[in-house]
């Protein structure tokens, strides 16, 4: 039982620890917080999230990502069939004049790194390439945090629905 409690402490830490949000700028382009859960052991593939806001007047799109720390990046989306997420593989997503586009955990699209050339552990800094149709390259820093899934892996052994 004492090791439940020390779970509960160390999540009530990594909880209360400030979340530092970044971000870059490319043309009109604002991308905020680009980051990544720590990946758990055995995982060799790993989602990122990021918001970019299309502050300008012209449509533009992401066309793809590439990282030295993964053997490729690709773009998904996510959608819900009833009860069952379904992950797709996509060629770009769009980035419409004065529009927020969010790449996030539990709905639209997101980042897949597969081929992880090592664990991503909390704290860690991860090079990324966002190619962009329009206003082109964009180096930017992937933080890695805390990996809230883990919270829930001791309640219950069903993975995320993340399978790759
Ligand atoms: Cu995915």
């Amino acid at each position: 039982m004492q090791s439940k409690y020390l779970i509960s402490t160390l999540t009530a830490l990594l909880v209360a620890m400030p979340a530092l949000a970044h971000d870059a700028r490319i043309g009109t382009l604002h991308i905020f917080h680009p980051a990544a859960p720590a990946t758990l052991p055995g995982q060799n593939s790993g989602a990122v999230y990021l918001l970019i806001d299309n502050e300008g007047t012209v449509a533009d799109r992401l066309l793809a990502a590439s990282s030295p720390a993964a053997a490729s990046v690709s773009i998904h989306s996510m959608s819900m069939d009833g009860n069952i997420m379904k992950m797709r593989e996509v060629d770009g997503v769009a980035l419409p004049p004065a529009t927020k586009v969010s790449l996030k955990a539990d709905s639209g699209y997101h980042l897949m790194m597969t081929g992880l050339k090592q664990p991503m552990q909390a704290g860690d800094k991860i090079p990324m390439t966002l190619s962009f149709e329009r206003a082109g390259k964009l180096d930017v820093s992937v933080h890695v945090d805390p990996n809230k899934a883990q919270k829930t892996a001791a309640d219950s052994m069903v993975s995320p629905a993340h399978s790759h």
